[in-house]
């Protein structure tokens, strides 16, 4: 099996690789030295980062615009979390629950994932398999053993697993999310659809709890955490005139969230003009009274699909 490669990445050579058709993946390692990984196959493109196991962009070739979104001011730099794409937060969503020093939404999203296999799908979809590493600052988070394997799918759909082994000898809960930025033609001309009559918790009224009575529709800030539903989601973009639906498995908690201008000028990796009209972030999670506890030796797969349709 030839692979296309321009710098060192590491591979486990324990795990079987299948074919890697050469224009499909590309290796880079940029000034910072983060490493990526370029795809681009029959059915669309896409750019990961190693580190925290990133999905930065994803566009399938039936689509004219990407469908997540990233800042243009994000910085790519090794300990930084990246600002758009699908930053993943594990093993909490939001703040830890007993150290506030600890990073909003664990320690993941910072972590460097080497690469287990990186193949070509019966489908002619691009499959990467990626695990991350046990760095000092992960251990001194987190210091019972697991283990935290992401499987990317990547075609005309993206398919997103991520699973955690607990390798303890006594149970752990954990919480986590996919904290999806999708890239929206105007925040004021889409709805979403999915949520009603579900409970939630309004993060900008102290947690206030509620159940949603409509669809969702956006004109100041929003950030609600939707609790034990297992519904998908389908975000319907006037302006680009397509619906993005996002189906969901080993999830109790979808998150929304837009930050409005005020906050998204407050926040350094935010451009300060009218990007934030630009996006949604719609979070598969497990959350507050959804957080999963994993026996010794299970496993724990949180999964999602997006699709994309036209309206
Ligand atoms: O998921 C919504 C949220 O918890 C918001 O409250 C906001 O804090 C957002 O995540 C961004 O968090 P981050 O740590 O990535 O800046």
């Amino acid at each position: 099996m030839k692979r296309t490669q321009t710098a060192e990445v590491n591979f486990d050579s324990k795990y079987p690789s299948t074919h890697v058709a050469e224009d499909d993946v590309r290796f880079i390692k940029d000034e910072n030295g983060l490493d990526y990984i370029e795809i681009e196959n029959r059915f669309a493109t896409a750019k990961l980062a190693l580190q925290g196991g990133h999905v930065m962009l994803w566009q399938p070739k039936h689509t004219s615009e990407p469908v997540l979104w990233l800042s243009k001011q994000s910085r790519f730099e090794p300990g930084r979390s990246i600002r758009g794409g699908i930053p993943l937060c594990w093993p909490w969503f939001g703040a830890h629950p007993t150290d506030s020093s600890l990073c909003m939404h664990g320690f993941a999203r910072v972590t460097p994932f080497t690469v287990i296999d990186v193949g070509q799908m019966n489908n002619g979809y691009t499959r990467v398999i990626l695990q991350m590493t046990k760095t000092e600052n992960a251990q001194r988070q987190l210091s019972y053993p697991y283990t935290l394997v992401l499987t990317i799918e990547i075609g005309s759909t993206l398919s997103i697993k991520l699973a955690t082994t607990n390798r303890a000898s006594q149970p752990f809960f954990m919480g986590e999310a996919f904290h999806t930025y999708f890239n929206v033609g105007d925040i004021e001309a889409v709805t979403i659809t999915g949520l009603e009559q579900t409970e939630y918790a309004d993060k900008l009224l102290d947690y206030f709890r509620g159940t949603e009575e409509k669809e969702l529709t956006f004109h100041n800030e929003f950030d609600r955490v939707y609790v034990s539903t297992k519904s998908d989601v389908v975000i319907h973009d006037e302006k680009y005139k397509r619906k993005i639906t996002l189906s969901k498995r080993g999830s109790n908690t979808t998150v929304v969230w837009t930050p409005w201008e005020k906050k998204a000028h407050q926040m350094a990796d935010m451009p300060k003009d009218d990007s934030w009209r630009h996006m949604v972030c719609v979070e598969t999670a497990n959350a507050m009274e959804n957080l999963v506890m994993i026996n010794p030796g299970y496993t724990h797969v949180l999964a999602v699909e997006y699709v994309v349709d036209e309206l």
